[in-house]
């Protein structure tokens, strides 16, 4: 009898630990408002693996910056500080200039030319990633990247001396490119930087001036130049991985691939969505003429040599697999 209780006492601790080691919580940083249809996403994915994971997962999410800031995430997720974390890709060039690519002006300037470019991409863009310990969970683009301006830009010499908000050194190489002035905010920041001047032109979706009611800081210009779709990447720390078993990491792809797509989906709305928002809060929305857009297929073309000479082999045979 006394064995028998033994027993059932080293089995019932067993069993314990066995559930506690394998009960994960992750922590996942979130650069962008809660609003916003990236951070919305990522909420549903998170929510799906925490139930369909039987209690094995779960994932809370920390939108806004909460967490860590977006210029903190990378290496958050990198250290393990954060499990797991959203990061805007091409602002992660110093890293790897691969993660650049989505931010070539004109490489790519519709919905269906991103998503070859990011299938092209995507094998070295994991690579890189795993080499880093991190894990490639799934992707998501902007809507379309216009600029906005304060001033009407009738003219290549209207950007002339203009402070430009910038967000990755593909937007800072434009301003210098263009005679604007540039300097990097993070996009909980715009409102703030907008209204107290310093700033007054931008490259970015409609959805990021829409969430910033940029309107409201004297913003009356919208130029829809669809010069790239950038994307924010999910990824996870390769250690925490490694901690969840072989079902519970083919369920966080599985719903990575759900999400994928219902982030591009959201994205496309947003395109055609959140210019009307821009329009029906009065602003301005339109194209800009010839020879502005001549003007920024120059730069974007000078950036793309740049690009190459940086990337080297492995940039060009992501630009001929694109191709
Ligand atoms: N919004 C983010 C990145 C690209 C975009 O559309 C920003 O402006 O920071």
């Amino acid at each position: 009898m006394k064995l028998l209780k033994l027993f059932i006492s080293i089995i019932t601790s067993v069993l314990l630990f066995a559930n506690v080691s394998l009960a994960e919580k992750w922590d996942m940083a979130l650069a962008y408002g809660a609003g916003n249809f990236h951070s919305a996403n990522a909420t549903e994915f998170a929510k799906n693996v925490t139930e369909k994971s039987g209690g094995k997962l779960t994932i809370v999410t920390h939108p806004g910056g909460s967490l860590f800031k977006g210029g903190e995430i990378f290496r958050a997720v990198r250290t393990g500080q954060a499990p797991i974390g959203e990061r805007f890709m091409s602002a992660l060039g110093k890293e790897d200039p691969l993660y650049e690519i989505d931010s070539l002006p004109f490489l790519a300037s519709s919905y269906d030319d991103a998503m070859k470019l990011y299938e092209a991409s995507k094998p070295y863009i994991v690579k890189s990633l795993d080499e880093k310990g991190l894990v490639f969970l799934y992707a998501v683009p902007w809507p379309a990247q216009g600029l906005y301006s304060k001033k009407q830009i009738k003219k290549v010499g209207d950007l002339n001396g203009l402070k430009f908000r910038a967000y990755n050194s593909a937007t800072i190489r434009i301003a210098e490119l263009t005679g604007m002035a540039p300097t990097k905010i993070e996009a909980a920041e715009i409102s703030q930087a907008f209204s107290t001047g310093a700033v007054e032109s931008m490259i970015t979706s409609p959805t990021t001036g829409k969430n910033s009611k940029i309107w409201e800081n004297g913003v009356k210009y919208f130029y829809d130049i669809a010069a790239w779709f950038p994307k924010n990447m999910i990824i996870a720390n390769k250690a925490a991985w490694n901690k969840l078993d072989k079902a519970t990491q083919d369920l966080v792809m599985n719903q990575a691939a759900i999400a994928e797509e219902k982030g591009w989906e959201l994205s496309k709305q947003g395109n055609t969505g959140d210019k009307k928002a821009l329009a029906d809060a009065g602003m301005e929305v339109g194209e800009v003429n010839s020879a502005l857009k001549k003007h920024f297929e120059k730069v974007g073309a000078t950036m793309s040599e740049e690009w190459k000479a940086k990337a080297g082999d492995r940039g060009a045979a992501v630009l001929s697999a694109y191709k």
